[in-house]
């Protein structure tokens, strides 16, 4: 993602803060070689949840975590002012499942997610810049932390009707939200639609898988790498990391949601690299997508944007409903998109009460038709008079 406000810094924060809270306290542990492969990996105590290491040039450094929550959500990052990190997850076998380089396109720093598997056991390897096979292939030499965080996917609650849908209460209250999301003002270099601030996607940084998504959302497994799938001709395609809000609510049958969506995206004009922004409610669709022909350059530190659109869903029939709206990378996670959104509201048009209206609004100009032909019948008569 690209460089936030300090406003965004301190929401991103306290929600990753609170989003944390509820786990063990911070247990810090040294890098002790020789962890140079899976195989001699430096098994680390329980509730370890940070290392601080050393690499060197041509240096692997291999570490497992156990004993961890089956099925929480994790992330995994490595934070060093003096080298270029690569990090790498591998499964209990040793086979590699995951490789970062670099978290967002504004950052050389390494960062993974994902979900805890039912060993409970994370195993990771640090290294350096490009090395994507994890046998030393670099020449950086310096010191890194590695953080490991494990939580929850947040509970859900139904509001009575859309709560805090401009986001002037400049954080997500009323919503919950999975990944990198934050909230912006016009600073961000478009401005919000409605009061002074709205929220921002990205798909860099804290960014979580599409299945991981869906779980959060509600949706149907793979519905989402179906949608991307059906933007582009190529068949194998997958939606590997992005963010999402989601709001539950009370709607009435004939209200109208509508909320004002803004993609953009520093990814070239390739089918292979779609990223694409989406909503779900009732259904998944597109919102926009890399390939999206109104696309725009940016008056925001990304190159292009589609400027803000008007999304509406009239509501079929009173009852809950959950609103997601998200971004996600498509293919790779090389290159970031985004999403920008405000003025989530409800239109209510209540069909009983403007039949009545009409009604009404028909009987009184009757009345006064009445009574006007009965004063001008007096004024007749007293011209006459
Ligand atoms: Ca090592
Ligand atoms: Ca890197
Ligand atoms: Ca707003
Ligand atoms: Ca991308």
């Amino acid at each position: 993602m690209k460089a936030l406000s300090a406003l965004a810094f301190s929401t991103a924060w306290s929600i990753s803060l609170s989003s944390i809270a509820t786990i063990q306290p911070v247990f810090a542990a040294l890098d002790n070689e020789p962890n140079n492969s899976f195989n001699t990996r430096q098994f680390l105590p329980s509730s370890t949840t940070t290392v601080n290491g050393q690499l060197e040039s041509g240096d692997v450094d291999f570490f497992g975590f156990s004993n961890l929550d089956t099925g929480s959500l994790f992330t995994a990052d490595i934070n060093s002012k003096t080298i270029d990190p690569l990090l790498g997850l591998l499964d209990d076998s040793g086979n590699i499942q995951a490789i970062n380089d670099n978290e967002s396109d504004n950052s050389v720093l390494s960062l993974l997610t994902g979900k805890v598997p039912a060993s409970g056991s994370l195993n990771f390897a640090v290294s350096g810049l490009r090395d994507i096979n994890l046998i030393g292939d670099h020449l950086e030499s310096g010191s890194y932390r590695l953080s490991l965080n494990t939580f929850n996917l947040p509970k859900l609650s139904t509001n009575p009707t859309i709560l805090n849908g401009g986001f002037e209460t400049g954080n997500f209250s009323g919503w919950t939200t999975l990944g990198e999301t934050s909230i912006e003002t016009k600073t961000f270099g478009s401005n919000p639609t409605e009061g002074n601030y709205q929220a921002f996607l990205s798909t860099g940084n804290k960014t979580f898988s599409g299945s991981i998504i869906e779980e959060f959302l509600g949706l149907e497994a793979g519905s989402l790498d179906n949608l991307g799938k059906s933007l582009e001709p190529l068949p194998d395609g997958q939606a590997t990391q992005g963010s999402a809000i989601q709001q539950i609510f009370t709607g009435k049958a004939g209200d109208v949601l509508t909320f004002d969506w803004n993609f953009l995206s520093n990814e070239e004009l390739f089918p292979s690299v779609n990223d694409f922004a989406f909503v779900s409610i009732g259904s998944l669709s597109k919102l926009a997508d890399v390939l999206s022909p109104t696309v725009i350059s940016s008056t925001t530190d990304f190159f292009k944007e589609t400027g803000f659109n008007t999304f509406s869903f009239k509501i079929p029939t009173t009852g809950i409903y959950s609103l997601g709206i998200g971004v996600t990378d498509w293919r790779d996670s090389g290159t970031d998109s985004g999403l920008l959104i405000d003025n989530v509201k409800i239109v209510s048009v209540p069909e009983s009460n403007y039949g009545l209206s009409i009604l009404g609004f028909g009987v009184l100009s009757l009345i006064l038709r009445l009574k006007s032909k009965q004063q001008n019948k007096v004024k007749s008569i007293s011209v006459r008079r």
